[in-house]
């Protein structure tokens, strides 16, 4: 027990350096004390980064569900799993409580089973955050099939894609959903994308709003009625700790996603064990994590790891900014959130509001505040310390990524002081190290190189889909015997690490390597700048310039751009040195974004360069109107 919750600063410099020692008797401990296995491990960890091949927990038996469902009946039977929030405020919330989910999940699993769905068979969800997107996911590892879920705002084509990708028999969808005001046709979305899917026997259809829509005889059916007549008991599939649980596609520097492979017994140790430590969960807390299930946050923070550990967790199915932007605060007083996870570009557009819509709200319930997806600002660090924490709830700024699984670097909260804008500390049993141009090691601290993993942990991906190559050739060939993330960061005099950015945007002007993250930062200090992305373009004789993107804050009045320049750089000049200033800045009304929210730096690039021939697939951004509208204001940048 001692191992599994960390509760002060000296037990995790104690806990951490036992992971590191001895990572097996390590993770070995925390698998067996806190873990319902069918069949015990022949072996803890086997692997080679050369090939590369990684084996957790290996022989071992078990199924994901019945560790995240089965195992809490008899204490916790009528606890609440997942309190669904809807987009509706004025809809009733739902509390589906253990026994409940154990009941949908079996349900759900006899549904995939009677539709011809076994163990291996790939099935992609596309739903929107209603119990469905949960119960189906569950349902899948309920009978061993492979879920692939996509995130329900990309559009058809990218759909498609990854169906065919991944070759599914089964789509789970929806009749539609409700976003904000809005509402959403999703299955004529996925009517679209199956035109061209010959792998796709079956459409199960969720009804979540009512509305009318066309039927593809034979292979449309309407999930309810063959809920209504399946047994609500379902054995769980047995299934090896490196069977694979799902697959989920995460963008590259090419147009073809990448279909990260996770597999099962690792994969729940480390997100179980993470989910504790990281929000020190306690039993009767309310968890909220804000991200749609569609990305790996909410594979593994919305649903695994707190199931594994008993937790409630609330799903909401709407948007920060309705019906206004106090929504959020709104569902944290109402339902006393006790941990909240969101991402920085949520909380510096709920910044940009202002804090009177926080100030209606009674946040007294909270304890930890967390942030994932980018690095996050010191301006934005700070109003969510001040005006969401009041100051006393610690923020947790976790590094991770899909392909790793679980939370990497990351502050443990009432543990590890922290630092604006630092992720601080590697987490349990994570060895990173920082890397120079050559290929070697950048030992001590106050340095900054490339970030590495140098020894396996036990949720990482362990293939790309179909393409073992690929995998090999983007996380393991950069650096020898070595997981590259792709990041740069650096480690402060105390050995704590902060994210500077991906590498692929460090800049380097005059010689000088220069993070994207530290400048936007320094840019957004000005008090007129709302947001900001910096990028790199050819010049003479630096052999790079920066050019800046730069939103100004919506304050009615007009201001003169070339002083706002010139203020700019001076804070630039100020917070990193004069080399850092920005050659060109363009005031825009708004950035190229993913659908998760992080910004299409390719774009703003060959933007900058002038080379807006060829600006590739924009058609998975959330705004792709906007990329004409910058090609457009270049001619006022200065
Ligand atoms: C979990 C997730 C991964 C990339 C990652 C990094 C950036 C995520 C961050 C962060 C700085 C943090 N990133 N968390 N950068 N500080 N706390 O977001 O996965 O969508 O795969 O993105 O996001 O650049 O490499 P994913």
């Amino acid at each position: 027990m001692s191992n599994y919750h960390i509760k002060h600063l000296e037990e995790y410099y104690q806990v951490y350096r036992k992971s590191i020692r001895e990572p097996e008797n390590f993770w070995e401990e925390v698998a067996e004390e806190h873990f319902m296995w069918q069949k015990k491990w022949e072996k803890v960890l086997s692997w080679d980064f050369t090939k590369p091949e990684v084996k957790w927990f290996e022989g071992a038996q078990l199924n994901i569900t019945e560790n995240c469902i089965d195992r809490h009946l008899a204490t916790r039977g009528n606890k609440t799993a997942i309190l669904f929030e809807p987009n509706d405020p004025n809809e009733e919330a739902q509390h589906i409580t253990y026994k409940e989910l154990s009941e949908r999940v079996n349900k759900f699993a006899n549904v995939l089973k009677n539709q011809g769905i076994g163990k291996g068979d790939r099935v992609c969800i596309y739903l929107p955050m209603i119990p469905e997107l949960a119960i189906s996911v569950l349902a899948c590892a309920r009978i061993g099939a492979i879920h692939s879920v996509v995130f329900a705002g990309f559009s058809s084509t990218a759909l498609s894609t990854r169906i065919n990708d991944s070759e599914c028999k089964m789509v789970i969808t929806s009749d539609g959903s409700f976003r904000g005001a809005k509402t959403i046709d999703l299955k004529g979305i996925v009517d679209e994308a199956l035109k061209d899917t010959p792998c796709v026997q079956t459409v199960l259809v969720a009804k979540r709003i009512d509305s009318i829509i066309h039927m593809e005889s034979d292979r449309d059916k309407w999930l309810q009625p063959l809920l209504d007549d399946a047994s609500s008991d379902c054995k769980a599939e047995v299934m090896n700790a490196e069977d694979p649980l799902f697959i989920l596609y995460t963008s590259g520097s090419t147009g073809m996603p990448k279909g990260m492979v996770h597999t099962t017994g690792g994969y729940m140790v480390y997100t179980a064990y993470t989910f504790k430590n990281v929000f020190q969960y306690r039993e009767d807390d309310i968890y909220w994590c804000t991200a749609d299930i569609g990305w790996i946050t909410g594979h593994s923070y919305i649903v695994y790891g707190p199931l594994a550990n008993g937790a409630t967790t609330v799903m909401f199915e709407g948007v920060p900014s309705y019906p206004d932007f106090g929504r959020f605060w709104e569902i944290v007083e109402k339902h006393k959130i006790n941990q909240f996870y969101t991402a920085p570009t949520a909380i510096r557009a709920l910044a940009k509001q202002g804090s009177e819509l926080v100030e209606k709200y009674d946040l007294s319930s909270l304890k930890t505040l967390g942030s994932v997806g980018e690095p996050i600002n010191e301006e934005a660090w700070h109003w969510y310390n001040d005006n969401i924490g009041k100051k006393k709830s610690p923020i947790v700024d976790t590094w991770w990524q899909t392909e790793t699984g679980g939370i990497m670097i990351t502050p443990i909260p009432f543990v590890t002081p922290t630092k604006p804008t630092y992720a601080t500390l590697p987490f349990i049993g994570i060895q990173p190290a920082l890397m120079d141009e050559n290929g070697q090691e950048i030992r001590g601290n106050q340095v900054d190189g490339r970030l590495c993993i140098k020894f396996p942990w036990p949720s990482m991906a362990r293939t790309i889909w179909g393409n073992h190559q690929r995998y090999r050739d983007t996380y393991f060939s950069a650096f020898e015997n070595k997981y590259f993330t792709g990041d740069g960061a650096l480690r402060d005099e105390v050995g704590y690490y902060r994210i500077t950015g991906r590498v692929d945007d460090v800049i380097i002007v005059s010689g000088h390597n220069l993070g994207t993250a530290p400048i936007e930062d320094a840019v957004n200090e000005h008090p007129a700048v709302a947001e900001s992305a910096i990028v790199g373009f050819p010049h003479d004789v630096k052999g790079n310039a920066l050019y800046g993107y730069v939103i100004l804050k919506d304050t009615g009045e007009s201001r003169d751009h070339n002083n706002l320049r010139k203020e700019i750089n001076q804070i630039i000049t100020e917070h990193i040195g004069p080399i850092a200033k920005l050659d060109k800045i363009q005031f825009t009304q708004g950035l190229p974004k993913t659908r998760s929210g992080k910004i299409m730096r390719r774009i703003l690039r060959k933007i900058a360069c002038n080379d807006t021939t060829n600006l590739g697939d924009t058609s998975t951004l959330l705004n792709p109107e906007v990329v004409q509208s910058i090609i457009d204001g270049t001619k006022n940048s200065n």
